[in-house]
């Protein structure tokens, strides 16, 4: 092949929330080089062992190129054929206008994934097909993960998407609880290149200090760090509340002027001292006063807490604890503190704030937020017979099957169901339950605006790539298999169809009606930002309240009721004795659908369930033995890795394992199939207060075997 057919190309990497710039090199229709943008102003050159495996994905042979339709063999199995686009479209619209005209509109689940928010077109064009199926039971993967974060935020700043952003490059103490940046990349928290970022706090002389059962690579490299029993961080947050209030450490600074409910808080924790909650976590009381003492008179404080203290049985409370102490010392919209985002395409004054509790799910009286139910509900909601049973699941962009409780139950419920249609470029553990899967274009056939993440980023920073190659004929996109299934059913039920326009039009339109936009000097376009490939920088967060708050009277609310009264909860909650299941997130991951990609699957094996050598002792075990996990919901076997690294009584096992199933389309996974740790995660255990699920902390007891 020529010189000549070298290209380059500027690309931001979508696998996860750290949007690092790529350069990306190509010869003809073959990738030949990816690596960091260093013209990036957010990423500034980063990138970590996935960025590479953009290619991977992209010539992946797995990788569905034509819609899939599940026959019956000769023999009675199953088995998935390709069948043409026009087909495929056709048998989902029917098969959803048949169930709404027979069942209602409630018949028809529907479950999106993570990656459907990395994907700009699955944001701007799910309604072309949604807006005409107005249905109870949508689910995602945000009551996996970070539905506490949204909950808080519409509680206390009026909107789910206003979410407070540690700014690590100016904070003098960070005080962070069940997150693990080095391996997950920041989460709810845009920070490419953390690491560096991290060290760069402690080389001015600030602090880390780390909270979390596992001594993870972020703890390493922590100033201090504590073991925490799982699910007990809300005690330790409130006693830190509790300190600040009895040590006459509230400091509002300008909150001061716009915040309501100090004495109800005040109120609340009065009882909950530092030796009530180390009773409860592990964590002495003196350490627990320190640590209220350093955060307070710190020039700049970071308190965060992420996957460990959402998808816990108290992630309301802990995230809203979290959200009081940012706001009591007057470290919320301060630089060093945590800050609003001011993104060049602006969701919090485009979107609705969001609500909670306007209905519940029929089996279990789980509240709805934001229009959707917990996925912990998923499966009685399949199951349950009666008005608003679902009979028909679409899935997009996920893998509930792995990555929701109990999904040995989801796994069977989806085999009730009438019909089921996947959004998916794989034929996996979720989608081989599927009638029609329907695979959209790959990444980098299509282009980028990364409309979520931006709202998330420790700098403001706008950038929009063109696709890197030009897709095979006759594929579609994500944003267009909803055009075209939207079309369809419309015609089907005599409903109007929705006008849509490409995603990148819409965005245009968003980005010159925003902040940066027509009416300022920036005058971002789509246009602009193609001319400035590795983007655009507005420099680091800046204070926005009061005007930023999206609450009616543009006031901080910290005195939540229903918050209020989960403290009752916590406060009566005995935890029962046992060994307790925690996750672990590795760097080469990417919750369930990275696997089938050699690079990233080199080394060691990782579907291990990590116990503290004391433990190991105690039970007569070493390493490398397989070792029976059982729950209330059922039991795995796992391989055996003593390590110092979990404490006592806890045991550490990844999500996103467990391949290797009849029916499935993926080589390399299935090479190393691992176990699946939400085989034995309960859908009964939740976040009472949210509907989250709880995949952390959950109780659980092992056998040799
Ligand atoms: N025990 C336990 N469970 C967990 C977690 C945990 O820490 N512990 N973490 C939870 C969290 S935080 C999350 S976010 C969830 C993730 O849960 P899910 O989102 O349900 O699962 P993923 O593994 O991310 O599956 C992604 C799917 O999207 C498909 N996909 C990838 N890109 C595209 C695309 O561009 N378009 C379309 N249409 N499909 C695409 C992939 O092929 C794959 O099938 O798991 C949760 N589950
Ligand atoms: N490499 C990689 N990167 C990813 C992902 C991935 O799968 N792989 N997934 C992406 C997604 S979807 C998300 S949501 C983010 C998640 O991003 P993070 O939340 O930063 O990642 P986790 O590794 O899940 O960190 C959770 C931590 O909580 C700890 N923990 C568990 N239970 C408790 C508890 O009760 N209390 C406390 N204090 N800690 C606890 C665990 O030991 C773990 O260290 O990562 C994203 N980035
Ligand atoms: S950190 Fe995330 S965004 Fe950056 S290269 Fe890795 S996967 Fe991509
Ligand atoms: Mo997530």
């Amino acid at each position: 092949m020529s010189e000549s057919n070298i290209r380059t190309h500027h690309r931001v990497c979508h696998l996860c929330e750290a949007m690092c710039g790529v350069v990306i090199q190509t010869n003809g229709s073959q990738v030949i080089d990816i690596r960091g943008d260093q013209n990036d102003p957010l990423s500034r050159g980063h990138v970590c062992p996935k960025a590479v495996s953009l290619k991977d994905i992209h010539e992946d042979p797995d990788r569905l190129r034509k819609p899939l339709k599940r026959v019956r063999t000769d023999g009675g199995e199953f088995q998935h054929v390709e069948i043409e686009w026009n087909e495929a479209l056709d048998l989902a619209a029917s098969a959803i206008a048949s169930t709404i005209q027979k069942y209602g509109v409630d018949a028809v689940g529907a479950y999106f994934g993570n990656p459907s928010v990395h994907n700009y077109g699955m944001m701007t064009h799910q309604r072309n097909l949604f807006r005409h199926i107005r249905t109870r039971n949508r689910f995602s993967a945000t009551s996996v993960d970070q539905l506490p974060h949204h909950l808080v935020s519409l509680w206390c700043y009026g909107h789910m998407l206003l979410q407070p952003v540690p700014d690590v490059d100016r904070t003098h103490y960070f005080l962070m609880l069940g997150a693990n940046p080095l391996a997950s990349n920041g989460s709810m928290w845009t920070v490419p290149d953390v690491r560096r970022r991290l060290k760069a706090l402690k080389a001015r002389g600030g602090k880390l200090v780390v909270i979390d059962p596992r001594r993870t690579e972020t703890a390493e490299l922590a100033s201090e760090h504590f073991f925490i029993r799982p699910g007990s961080d809300a005690a330790f947050l409130l006693a830190v509340i509790h300190v600040l209030f009895r040590d006459d450490l509230i400091s509002l600074g300008l909150l001061s002027g716009f915040t309501d409910g100090l004495d109800d808080v005040a109120k609340a924790v009065s009882h909950l001292t530092p030796l009530w909650a180390a009773e409860r976590t592990g964590i002495a009381a003196s350490d627990i006063e320190r640590i209220a003492h350093d955060f307070s008179r710190a020039e700049a404080g970071i308190c965060y807490g992420r996957m460990g203290v959402s998808t816990q049985a108290y992630g309301a409370l802990c995230q809203w604890a979290i959200q009081v102490i940012n706001v009591v010392t007057g470290n919320l919209d301060k630089p060093g503190g945590s800050l609003f985002t001011l993104p060049a395409m602006d969701q919090v004054t485009n979107t609705s704030p969001g609500g909670f509790a306007r209905f519940s799910s029929r089996g279990r009286d789980l509240p709805e937020f934001n229009y959707e139910l917990p996925a912990a509900a998923m499966v009685e909601e399949i199951r349950t017979p009666g008005e608003g049973q679902i009979r028909l699941m679409f899935t997009g962009a996920g893998n509930p099957v792995l990555s929701t409780p109990n999904g040995v139950a989801l796994d069977e419920a989806l085999e009730e169901l009438e019909f089921m249609i996947s959004l998916d470029p794989a034929l996996n553990e979720t989608t081989r339950h599927a009638h029609v899967i329907l695979p959209p274009t790959s990444p980098l056939e299509h282009d980028h605006y990364d409309i979520g993440f931006h709202n998330l980023a420790v700098r403001n920073t706008a950038r929009y790539n063109p696709p890197v190659f030009e897709r095979p004929e006759g594929a579609l996109h994500d944003w267009e298999i909803f055009v075209e299934l939207g079309d369809r059913l419309a015609n089907l039920l005599g409903l109007e169809p929705m006008p849509h326009q490409p995603p990148h039009q819409l965005v245009d339109r968003a980005l010159r009606s925003g902040p940066y936009g027509d009416a300022s000097d920036w005058q971002i376009s789509i246009e602009k930002l193609i001319a400035h490939p590795s983007g655009i920088d507005f420099g680091p967060l800046q204070p926005s309240c009061p005007d930023r708050l999206q609450t009616v009277d543009k006031r901080i609310r910290l005195s939540i009721p229903e918050v209020l009264r989960d403290i009752d909860r916590l406060i009566e909650d005995v935890p029962a004795e046992g060994y307790r299941l925690i996750g672990r997130r590795h760097v080469r991951d990417n919750n369930s659908w990275m696997h089938n990609h050699q690079r990233l699957m080199k080394g060691k094996p990782r579907c291990q369930l990590m116990m503290h050598p004391d433990d190991v002792e105690n039970e007569g075990w070493q390493s490398g033995i397989m070792v029976t996990v059982k729950s209330r919901v059922g039991h795995i076997q796992a391989e055996l890795a003593a390590s110092d690294e979990v404490m006592p009584g806890v045991v550490s096992l990844p999500h996103g394992y467990g391949h290797g199933r009849s029916g499935t389309r993926s080589e390399i996974a299935n090479r190393h199939p691992g176990v699946s740790c939400n085989d034995i995660t309960d859908e009964q255990f939740v976040d009472q207060l949210s509907g989250n699920a709880a995949v952390n902390g959950v109780l659980v007891s092992l056998s040799a075997g």
